[in-house]
């Protein structure tokens, strides 16, 4: 553990890590109680197409959320999708682009245009001031994203959408389990979209879903998840292979059952992050709000180059070269990203915040592939940065001086 700042790797140290420690660690539940629902799965052969599992899933999350329907599907992105179509949404869709790029893919892959609204820099979500600027005669609607699981400023964009007649959709991807006033995320707008990929909060390995109390709503994604299908050879509507399987919600299933272990790891961990970066110059913390229900699922960090005197992509390169793979999400902002790069090439214009927010932020280690004693050493490592700033710039120039030249 780098407790004098010439440990650190890109002084020439040895790195603090022998072995990667990622972000986005899959939470593991109960192994054996995943094993016995696989060998029921097994014994009954009903591997997927609407099978017990998938339903009982669907039971659970409707449950838990207090909404009406639960739609569970093979994906966020496949879920978005379908959601989209099922709302009639076309022609332009206003989307924030400090996102993963799927918000905006979902919207793309079915022609609709996604028009990027700026964020506010200090809670990261859509910036409901922005979006009135860039409403048209096409826009049908707004697609907001509860970013790192910090809810929207719900109300606000409710009254945005009534008053132009938009449907108001929620990517809640990084959200589950998160409540904003008395209800959970989940209940808000038209429609909520789950993510429960490996990298989440709760997941199935693969997985999304659709909420929503919107029954007519609920029967088509029902249908369009399957094809069409409402019953044997029965096609009647347009559809597509949106289902979850079995084994994904077996996965789900169990590890609903940890949700509070889960929760309890990642707060532990957020805390001692917390107090382990505090004074660190140019380093700071994304806080959520504990009546929020918080699952912690992403430990944000803002660097402030002229205070910390790194960038931090050099803060990246110091992370790395000891093991310790932080990302850079959302950089560059999905307008940067193809083929919205391309097709817009002046969006950055209206999106300062974004632009700004996507070279400032990192994200960290969490979870519960991660220990408490590995948040300690990586702040250790991320002090011992900032303590020898210059010896470290100095280094990274040098490495990649030598790249160039090599
Ligand atoms: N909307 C939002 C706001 C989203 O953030 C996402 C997904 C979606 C919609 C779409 O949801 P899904 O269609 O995926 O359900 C990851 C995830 O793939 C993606 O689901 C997630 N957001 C995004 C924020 O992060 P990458 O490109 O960073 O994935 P990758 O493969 O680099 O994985 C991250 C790290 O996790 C790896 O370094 C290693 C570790 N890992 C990953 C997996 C899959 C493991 O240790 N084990 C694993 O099984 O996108």
């Amino acid at each position: 553990m780098p407790n004098d700042s010439a440990d650190l790797a890109v002084l020439g140290a040895a790195p603090a890590f022998l072995e990667p420690i990622h972000v986005g660690r899959p939470n593991l539940g109960h192994r054996a109680k995943f094993l016995a629902r696989i060998e029921t799965m097994l014994d009954r052969r009903y591997l997927t197409n609407s099978g017990p599992f998938e339903r009982e899933f669907e039971g659970r999350i409707a449950e838990m959320l207090g909404v009406r329907h639960c739609v569970a599907m093979s994906n966020a992105t496949v879920a978005l999708e379908i959601a989209i179509r099922a709302l009639e949404l076309s022609g332009e869709v206003i989307v924030p682009s400090f996102t993963f790029v799927a918000t905006a893919h979902a919207l793309q892959w079915q022609q609709i245009t996604p028009v990027f609204c700026d964020i506010d820099p200090h809670t990261h979500n859509i910036d409901p001031e922005k979006i009135e600027a860039l409403i048209t005669p096409r826009t049908t609607g707004i697609l907001a994203v509860h970013l790192w699981g910090r809810p929207c400023p719900i109300e606000t964009l409710q009254k945005v959408a009534e008053a132009h007649g938009l449907v108001l959709l929620f990517d809640a991807a990084h959200a589950f389990g998160c409540r904003h006033g008395a209800r959970h995320i989940g209940g808000f707008g038209r429609a909520e979209v789950l993510s429960f990929h490996a990298t989440k909060f709760i997941s199935a390995g693969e997985g999304g879903a659709v909420v929503t109390d919107d029954d007519v709503l609920a029967e088509r994604m029902q249908l369009m998840k399957n094809f069409g299908f409402a019953g044997y050879d029965n096609v009647i509507s347009i559809g597509t292979n949106g289902k979850m399987n079995e084994l994904s919600a077996a996965l789900g299933l169990t590890h609903l059952e940890s949700l509070e272990e889960f929760a309890k790891i990642n707060r532990t961990h957020f805390f001692a992050y917390d107090e382990h970066l505090t004074g660190i110059p140019g380093v700071s913390l994304l806080q959520y709000r504990a009546e929020q229900s918080p699952n912690y699922q992403y430990v944000v960090a803002e660097v402030e180059e002229s205070s910390l005197g790194l960038g931090r992509d050099e803060l990246v390169s110091v992370l790395h070269a000891e093991n310790i793979l932080a990302r850079r999400y959302f950089y560059p902002g999905v307008h940067r990203m193809e083929p919205y790069r391309s097709l817009f090439p002046n969006a950055g214009e209206h999106l300062p915040a974004t632009k700004a927010l996507a070279e400032r932020v990192l994200v960290l280690p969490t979870g519960t592939g991660v220990t408490t004693a590995d948040v300690t050493k990586i702040c250790a490592v991320i002090r011992a940065a900032a303590t020898r700033q210059s010896a470290v710039r100095a280094a990274l120039a040098q490495r990649s001086e030598r790249v160039l030249t090599a």
